[in-house]
């Protein structure tokens, strides 16, 4: 179990408390071990093995048997427990903006909701705003929010999902009979919430992954156990679906479960313009595919022909084994990422998919927080395992005086940083520290430190951090303010959205993004996987307006900066080439390119 996945079990047993009215300081030390074992450095696991639970900072006695039953058994019979107390459709009214655990249980408690359909016809009977407290306000964000999370229902962030189908792999590629698996599925696409964990397994007909898997620690269920398919449920809910075939099938199937199920009938659509059938293209209809999705994937598919159509030997297996059906119609090869019918084939057949951004591209990382406000580490050591990633250059940009929670930067911090960076930049060779801030955008759209101050900064980036419930005027009134000041470089996480825990707040993404067009202002992807904001279709979206994009990863410690890699893949999920991410040049054409240097 990965150090996100504890946090993320964590932090709903605080929600739960806090929806069960415990007090205040029992359901903050929940959050506030979530959080700190989000960012430990090392596996709680290995932590868990030495017997040294104790040892993270905020977790106790009580804490530590928790997370050992978790890290023993996969599960918790605690959650378990509170998730029987607390209707679960409580939990997810969280997620609407503006929404406390107060206000959610006053709603369970005098109007008996308990769904997010409730809420909705409550909030539309215009019930909410006569409960002690709320208004038509209340009211109004209801409605918004849940117009929102129609679109995410039971989804777990790519941060958590990837780690996990990572592990799966490897264990299951301990199992005997199993010579390869890849993950598939969404996962592969680098969607920012997934529905579940696809694996396709090469294998033999003797293999034993339906008896290992099916005893697995961590499943609570198995939902299906057929002979090319094992569906398992995670005792933390998570649904894992491995598909097992022979070699030859293997490709193939690896193509149809990678999906997207849109991108998928374009290539068959493709096809029968072409004059060709499933089969020529050595497309089958998997025989492990349920009846009943047989009939609704229906139209293009030779579905006659199920029985046999065993696809001509690959010619080019490795990397990209699928290489060869693209090929067969007449297109390069596009990379999962953009297999999501936006365009892709199109471009494909014009000879026009972007060349896409890597890691291997990034030479910096332009968001970063330090001890002097709420990092964890010093600057030399964030500038040094920066050297170590390769890369050329780093900003150092804490939190300004506002964010007190942050610790935030007085203006003598400010100068001592700046010494310590001279100093730094002195000392050490081939990595360029710049001395930047994040700066937080106050409630009327002014910046926390006067400009006087703010020129001085190699960088600037600002974020809102409070005030999240503007409404979307008083919002965007506040952020144009900040876009069209001289020394706001970078806007950092847009949206401000948690994934799975706080929405957006109210903001017209387009209008910032024609806004950052018009000022010159950088726009961020925040790398971090709980954030990944700019999403991909909004990135898209400044490319097309030409705005550049940083790709930020905000880190706190030395093990976030890892995190880069989900914001390279939100980069490349939009369509982003090196040359739309301003921290894959070089640091001449990057300083170039602020707004305060044009
Ligand atoms: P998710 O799990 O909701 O985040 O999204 P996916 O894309 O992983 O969808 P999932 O898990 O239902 O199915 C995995 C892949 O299997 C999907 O990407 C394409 C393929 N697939 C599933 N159902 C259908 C279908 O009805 N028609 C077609 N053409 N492909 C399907
Ligand atoms: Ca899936
Ligand atoms: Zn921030």
């Amino acid at each position: 179990m990965t150090n996100l996945e504890i946090a993320w079990t964590l932090t709903e047993m605080a929600d739960l408390l806090e929806l069960k009215g415990e007090a205040p300081y029992k359901v903050r030390a929940y959050r506030r071990a979530a959080g700190n074992i989000k960012n430990l450095e090392e596996e709680v696991s290995n932590f868990y093995t030495h017997g040294t639970l104790e040892k993270i900072p905020g977790i106790g006695k009580n804490l530590a048997a928790k997370i050992s039953e978790l890290l023993r058994t996969g599960r918790s019979t605690f959650l378990e427990d509170l998730r029987k107390e607390v209707p679960p459709g409580l939990r997810k009214m969280l997620v609407i903006p503006g929404l406390g655990t107060r206000s959610v249980y006053q709603i369970y408690m005098h109007l008996g909701v308990q769904t997010l359909a409730e809420l909705e016809k409550a909030a539309k009977n215009k019930q909410i705003r006569k409960l002690p407290g709320m208004g038509t306000k209340t009211e109004l964000a209801i409605l918004r929010g849940i117009r929102m999370l129609k679109e995410e229902q039971d989804k777990i962030p790519l941060g958590v999902a990837l780690p996990l189908a990572l592990m799966l792999k490897d264990q299951l590629l301990a199992i005997q009979g199993v010579k390869q698996v890849e993950i598939a599925g969404s996962v592969r696409r680098g969607c920012e919430m997934v529905g579940d964990i696809d694996l396709v397994a090469k294998v033999t007909p003797d293999n034993q992954v339906a008896a290992v898997m099916s005893g697995h620690p961590q499943v609570k269920e198995v939902l299906a156990n057929e002979p090319e398919r094992l569906a398992l449920l995670s005792n933390l809910g998570f649904k894992v679906e491995i598909i097992m075939v022979g070699s030859e099938e293997f490709a193939s199937t690896l193509l149809y479960a990678t999906g997207s199920a849109a991108h998928r009938q374009k290539l068959l659509q493709l096809a029968a313009e072409q004059g060709k059938t499933a089969r020529d293209i050595g497309f089958s209809t998997p025989r492990w595919l349920a009846e009943e999705s047989k009939v609704l994937t229906g139209n293009h598919e030779d579905i006659k022909q199920k029985d046999k159509n065993k696809t001509k030997v690959i010619k080019n297996p490795g990397l990209n084994e699928e290489e060869v059906f693209y090929e067969r119609l007449g297109l390069p090869y596009i990379v999962p990422e953009l297999r999501e019918d936006r365009g892709e084939i199109e471009a494909a057949q014009k000879g026009e998919l972007p060349q896409l951004v890597s890691l291997d591209h990034i030479v910096g990382d332009l968001h970063m927080h330090t001890n002097y406000s709420d990092g964890a580490e010093d600057i030399k050591r964030m500038a040094m395992a920066a050297r170590e990633r390769g890369y050329r250059y780093i900003a150092i940009t804490d939190h300004s005086r506002s964010l007190v929670v942050a610790r935030g930067l007085s203006i003598e911090q400010i100068k001592a940083q700046r010494a310590e960076i001279e100093q730094l930049n002195q000392e050490l060779e081939d990595i360029t520290i710049l001395a930047g801030i994040e700066v937080d955008i106050l409630k009327d759209g002014s910046l926390d430190y006067e400009d006087e101050i703010l020129k001085e900064f190699d960088l600037v980036i600002a974020s809102v951090h409070s005030g999240f419930s503007l409404e979307q005027d008083r919002m965007m009134a506040r952020v144009e303010k900040a876009l069209r000041h001289p020394y706001v470089d970078i806007l950092g996480h847009p949206t401000g959205r948690i994934l799975g825990r706080r929405r957006p707040y109210a903001v017209d993404v387009k209008r910032i993004i024609e806004l950052a067009a018009e000022t010159g202002t950088i726009l961020e992807i925040n790398a971090s996987p709980d954030r990944l904001d700019l999403n991909d279709n909004y990135v898209r979206l400044a490319k097309d307006y030409g705005v550049p994009i940083a790709i930020n990863t905000d880190a706190h410690d030395l093990k976030r900066m890892g995190e880069m890699e989900y914001g390279v893949i939100t980069a490349r999920r939009g369509w982003l080439e090196p040359k739309d991410v301003v921290n894959t040049w070089d640091l001449d054409k990057l300083l170039a390119r602020l707004k305060r240097n044009r």
